[in-house]
C-alpha cells in the first residue's frame, strides 16, 4: 500500500516528526513534508541529459566528471572514411546512481557527429525530431484511456550545447542550432576545453557569446521570463551573467596536497576540475544537480512539453473536424431527407470524442 493510501491511526505521530507534548493548536502540517521525502526516495529521480557538440570536444568526459563514473562512452577515432558520417545517430544510455540513499537514473543522450560535416545546413533536425518524438511518446500514454500510473519520462530536461573554444565569435552553426532548440528544451550552452585558453580570452569570449545570443533572442536556460520571484530573479541573475559556462573535463584521479581530485595534468601543474579558481565545471554542476535540478524538469513539463501538448492537441483536433464536415457534406448529398438526424448525431459525437482523440 502506498503512504497516502494508509489508514489513519489514532496516534499520528510517524517516524521522524516532531513531538509537540501538550501542544493542542498543532496540527500537523509540517509533517507533509517528511512524508514526501518519504515518497521521492521510493521513487527516485530520473534526469535526462542530453550533450550536443563536434566530436572530440569533451562531451563524454564532462558526463563522467559530473557523475565521477563512466556514465558515457568515451568517442572512438574515427577510420578516414568513416571521418564524414552521413547521419547522426543518437544514443541513450542510463544509469542508476545512488548516494546516500537517493537514488537517480540519470540518461546521457548523445548525438556524436553533431556539425561534423562540410555541409552542416539543417543539422539541428534529427535533434529537434529526437526532442519532439520523446513528448509524443509522453503525449501517447497520457492521453491511453489505462494510463500507467507513472508515465515513463524519456523527455530531455536539458540539452548542454558545447561550444568550441576557437575564442573568437559562435559560429552559425552554433546560433541556428540554439536559436532553433530553445524553443523546445532548455539549453545550457558550454565553452568546451577552457583549459586550451587564457583567463583573458575565456571572459572575452564569454561576453561575446552572451551578446551574441541577446542580439538573436536565444533564451537558455534559466530563461528570465520563467522566473517565478524576485528571489528566484535575484539567483538566476547571478547565473545569466555567467553563462555560458567556460568547462573543463577530466575523468583521471590525480594526488594534490593529500587529497584526491580530478583533474588534468600539464607540463605547468594539474587543473583542478573542480576548483573554482580553475574553471567553471563547478557551477554548471551545481545548476544541474544540486540546485536547479527539480526546475530544469518543471519546465520540461510545465513550458516545453506544455507547448508541444497543446499545439499536437490542436492539429488532430482541426484534422478530426475537416474529417467530419466532410462526411456531413457527403451525407447531405446522398441523403437529404436524413440530414438534419445524422448532423445531429455526428456533432454530439465529435464534442464528446474530440478530448480523446487518438493521433
Ligand atoms: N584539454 C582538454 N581536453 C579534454 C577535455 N575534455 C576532454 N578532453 C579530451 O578530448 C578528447 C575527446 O574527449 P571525448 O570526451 O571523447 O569527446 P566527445 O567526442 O565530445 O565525447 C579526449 O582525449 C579527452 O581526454 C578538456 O576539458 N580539456
Ligand atoms: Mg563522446
Amino acid at each position: 500500500m502506498s503512504e497516502s493510501a494508509k489508514p489513519h491511526h489514532p496516534t499520528p505521530q510517524g517516524k521522524g516528526e516532531k513531538t509537540h507534548g501538550s501542544d493542542f493548536s498543532y496540527v500537523g502540517i509540517d509533517a507533509i513534508l517528511e512524508q514526501m521525502r518519504r515518497k521521492a526516495m521510493k521513487q527516485g529521480f530520473e534526469l535526462n541529459i542530453m550533450v550536443v557538440g563536434q566530436s572530440g570536444l569533451g562531451k563524454s568526459t564532462l558526463m563522467n566528471t559530473l557523475f565521477k563514473s563512466k556514465v558515457s562512452r568515451k568517442s572512438v577515432q574515427p577510420n578516414p572514411e568513416e571521418r564524414i558520417p552521413k547521419t547522426i545517430e543518437i544514443k541513450s544510455i542510463s544509469h542508476d546512481i545512488e548516494e546516500k540513499g537517493v537514488r537517480m537514473k540519470l540518461t546521457v543522450i548523445d548525438t556524436p557527429g553533431f556539425g561534423d560535416q562540410i555541409n552542416n545546413e539543417n543539422c539541428w533536425q534529427p535533434i529537434m525530431k529526437f526532442i519532439n518524438d520523446q513528448y509524443e511518446a509522453y503525449l501517447q500514454e497520457e492521453i491511453n484511456i489505462n494510463r500507467k500510473k507513472r508515465i515513463p519520462d524519456s523527455r530531455v530536461h536539458c540539452c548542454i550545447y558545447f561550444i568550441p573554444p576557437t575564442g573568437h565569435c559562435l559560429r552559425p552553426l552554433d546560433v541556428e542550432f540554439m536559436r532553433r532548440l530553445s524553443k523546445v528544451v532548455n539549453i545550457v550552452p558550454v565553452i568546451a576545453k577552457a583549459d586550451t585558453l587564457t583567463l583573458e580570452e575565456r571572459d572575452y569570449f564569454k561576453q561575446t557569446i552572451r551578446e551574441e545570443l541577446r542580439a538573436n533572442g536565444i533564451d537558455v536556460y534559466p530563461q528570465k521570463e520563467f522566473d517565478e520571484d524576485a528571489e528566484d530573479r535575484l539567483i538566476n541573475d547571478k547565473i545569466r551573467e555567467m553563462i555560458p559556462f567556460a568547462v573543463v573535463g577530466s575523468d583521471q584521479e590525480y594526488q594534490v596536497n593529500g587529497k584526491r581530485i580530478l583533474g588534468r595534468k600539464t607540463k605547468w601543474g594539474t587543473i583542478e576540475v573542480e576548483n573554482i579558481a580553475h574553471c567553471e565545471f563547478a557551477y554548471l554542476r551545481d545548476l544541474l544537480i544540486r540546485t536547479h535540478m527539480q526546475n530544469i524538469k518543471d519546465i520540461t513539463g510545465s513550458i516545453h512539453y506544455e507547448t508541444y501538448r497543446v499545439r499536437r492537441l490542436n492539429e488532430s483536433n482541426a484534422h478530426f473536424k475537416t474529417k467530419v464536415n466532410l462526411y456531413v457534406s457527403l451525407l447531405s448529398f446522398e441523403l437529404p431527407g436524413l440530414f438534419l438526424e445524422r448532423t445531429l448525431t455526428v456533432r454530439t459525437v465529435v464534442e464528446r470524442s474530440s478530448h480523446i482523440t487518438k493521433m
